[in-house]
Order: C-alpha cells, then sequence, then structure tokens
C-alpha cells in the first residue's frame, strides 16, 4: 500500500523537477534546428550535451541548449540536413535508477520525452552510432561544434520574442539586486555583503546563478574592470561599482551602476560621472538598426574625448547579451531589430581611486530601441536611492 502511495508522489517530483527552469514554445527551438539545417544542407551534425561535473551544478552547453532547450547531460543531438526535409533525432541515455539515487530522476528515451522536448523521435543513446551510421551513408561530412559555432552565432545573435522575454525577466530580477545593493552599500560595509545581498535577490526571485562573477568595487577596485574579489571594507567617500546581471532560465541580464558610499558624490566625482552618463544617453541614442556596436563606441568616445578623459576609457561601448554575458556573433554586424546589447561607457582614474561605469540592456526595434534596464542614473536620482 506504500509502495503505491509512492509511486506517483515521485513521478511528480520527476516532472517538476524536470520543468525548474521556464522553456520558450518548442516550435522556437524547432525553426532554430530548421534554420541551421538550412545553412548546413548536404551535411550531418551531431551536437553533444555538457558532461555532467561532480560537484559543479549542471549548466547545459549554450549552443545545445539554444537549439534544443533541453538541459540534461547525457543527451546527442543529430541534425540530418542531407536528406530533404532534414531529419533530426534526440539520443537520451536510459535511466540509471542506482545513478538518480545521487542526481534526481532524468528524462529516458521513448514517448515521454518526445511529449517533454518537442522532438519527433527522442531515441536511447545506444542507437545513436547506427543512426548516424544509416544518415551518413551518401557520405556527407558529418559536422562536430566547432564547425557550426559562427552559424549558430549568426542565429543567436537576433533574439525571439520569447528570448526578449526571458531577457526582461532577467534584467527585472537584476534591479531588484540593484535596489538590494543600494540598501546595504555604506561606509563600513564590506563589498561581499553587498553582494550578498543582492545575489540574495537574484536566487529568491527565480535566477539560476549570476550570470559571471557579481562585481562590487569601491574606491581603489572601481577602477579595475573584472575585480570581483569583493573583500574591501567600503570608506566614507568611495564610489562603489556595481556591475552585476542574474541569469534567468539560461539568460543573461548586465547591468552596472556607480554609487557613492556617503549617500552624496563629491563634486569630482560629479564631474566623472555627469560625463559618463551624458556619453551613455548619446551612445544609447544611436541604437537602431542598421547602426554597428563600433558606431556606438565612436560616439561615446567622442564625448569622452571632448572632455579630456580619452585615455581613461579603456573598453568597449557595447557587446550581445543573451545565453552567455558576452554574446557570440560577428560584433561588427550591423544591429537588427531583437538583437539586445548593452551601453557602457566608463571613466576610470586609478591615481584619484575614482571609477564610474553606467551600463543598460537595450533591445534594437524597428525604428530604434528600447531601454529594458529602467533604474535610476541621474546624479539626483542615484543620491535620491540614499535618502533613508
Ligand atoms: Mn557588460
Amino acid at each position: 500500500m506504500v509502495k503505491k502511495l509512492i509511486a506517483p508522489a515521485c513521478l511528480f517530483l520527476a516532472l517538476t523537477t524536470l520543468l525548474a527552469i521556464e522553456k520558450e514554445p518548442f516550435g522556437e527551438y524547432k525553426a532554430r534546428r530548421d534554420r541551421l539545417a538550412a545553412r548546413i544542407k548536404g551535411n550531418v551534425l551531431v551536437l553533444r550535451a555538457a558532461p555532467d561535473q561532480e560537484l559543479v551544478k549542471y549548466q547545459q552547453e549554450r549552443n545545445f541548449y539554444y537549439l534544443t532547450g533541453f538541459d540534461q547531460p547525457g543527451a546527442i543531438l543529430l541534425l540530418d540536413a542531407a536528406s530533404d526535409p532534414p531529419q533530426e533525432f534526440l539520443f537520451l541515455p536510459e535511466r540509471k535508477p542506482s545513478a538518480e539515487r545521487w542526481t534526481g530522476p532524468k528524462l529516458a528515451p521513448g514517448a515521454d520525452a518526445e511529449k517533454a522536448t518537442g522532438f519527433a523521435k527522442v531515441l536511447s543513446a545506444d542507437e545513436f552510432e547506427t543512426t548516424l551510421k544509416r544518415v551518413s551513408e551518401g557520405g556527407t561530412a558529418a559536422y562536430g561544434l566547432k564547425d557550426v559555432e559562427s552559424d549558430v552565432g549568426f542565429l543567436r545573435q537576433t533574439k525571439s520574442p520569447t528570448e526578449v522575454a526571458l531577457l526582461e525577466k532577467a534584467v527585472q530580477i537584476t534591479l531588484k539586486a540593484h535596489r538590494a545593493a543600494v540598501r546595504t552599500i555604506a561606509p563600513g560595509a564590506m563589498e561581499y555583503e553587498v553582494q550578498a545581498a543582492l545575489e540574495f535577490e537574484f536566487t529568491r526571485n527565480g535566477a539560476e546563478r549570476p550570470g559571471y562573477p557579481s562585481i562590487v568595487g569601491s574606491g581603489p577596485f572601481s577602477t579595475i574592470l573584472h575585480y570581483n574579489d569583493n573583500t574591501r571594507r567600503i570608506q566614507a567617500g568611495d564610489v562603489v561599482v556595481v556591475d552585476i546581471g542574474a541569469e534567468y532560465s539560461g539568460y543573461s541580464a548586465d547591468v552596472t551602476r556607480t554609487y557613492p558610499a556617503s549617500g552624496k558624490f563629491s563634486p569630482r566625482q560629479r564631474e566623472i560621472y555627469q560625463i559618463v552618463l551624458e556619453a551613455q544617453k548619446a551612445a544609447i541614442e544611436k541604437v537602431k538598426p542598421g547602426a554597428r556596436i563600433g558606431d556606438l563606441h565612436n560616439v561615446a568616445m567622442s564625448h569622452i574625448r571632448s572632455k579630456g578623459y580619452e585615455k581613461y576609457f579603456i573598453h568597449g561601448t557595447s557587446h550581445h547579451i543573451g545565453l552567455e554575458v558576452h554574446d557570440v556573433g560577428d560584433t561588427s554586424r550591423p544591429l537588427e531589430p531583437n538583437m539586445v546589447i548593452t551601453v557602457e561607457p566608463g571613466i576610470y582614474i586609478p591615481e584619484e581611486q575614482l571609477g564610474v561605469r553606467i551600463e543598460d540592456d537595450v533591445v534594437v526595434t524597428a525604428t530604434g530601441h528600447r531601454v529594458l534596464s529602467n533604474f535610476p542614473k541621474e546624479i539626483s536620482e542615484i543620491e535620491g536611492l540614499f535618502k533613508r
């Protein structure tokens, strides 16, 4: 009797576990495989899921995820673009009940998996070799991941509306985290306390992880671009660069603000902050179809140069975001609607322990752009956040 009661409970556990991450409609992933098949017509592609690693939270290989929406280890995608129309197969390992005591239930080949993945055929991994042999009989080349990286990168640069929606959720969670950072920043607080407060917001709002190591850089570390030790005690009069992004359903936001530790910028900090802000606004204005990331950088740089701080602006202005925070693809490609990029100029003056970066996430629309990360950035607004 007891056993009969437990069985459905286990099944329920299995299903809720498998559906934990928000997915796009199956049709989105299928459409991507169709577009990729068209680009590699005449060839056969084999893509393998990321291997499982002990004591590491599983993360699917990004291109595999993009094409399948499937986030378990051991899977193989076989895309036969040599047949007309193209054929596709997903292979999954058979279930191993003893291993599942450690890893939790995994999806097995067959009808349930076909329903759960949207693939017409989900076969056993044991059948992979013979199937590959059969579809490659005509002498077609079998591609691996390296061969299609640029093709998938091209596809990944333009987001579907459902991808934009996931990125917007990642951004919204990140903005909540910025509010938590503001509540925690104060003279005497440790940078890691700020990190803890903001990452708490990530997790409690459903983000899987930070999309990259959270940067909380105060004083001298405000000028170190990828500082993430976060071990310094924040001092009165510091600026604090907070560069963070929640990863939600695989998609990473990337939003930076620079805060005054004491709640008010010094005159010198205001001066530099205002220059960065003006450069950022000018670059955002230029985001529209046809513009290039290089054009945005020129706009931001020319403003910063006009104020005499060219040598203190030492990085690019924009990058794509998506399944990776520095998303893949050709960065010189003209912008198209539904591409999502950051705009993030900065000025870093080590000798003054003064670094300022302001970064927003922006989606390209048919006629221009829409800023996803609507969060205070005017000096008066930032200082207003600290009136508490
Ligand atoms: Mn960035």
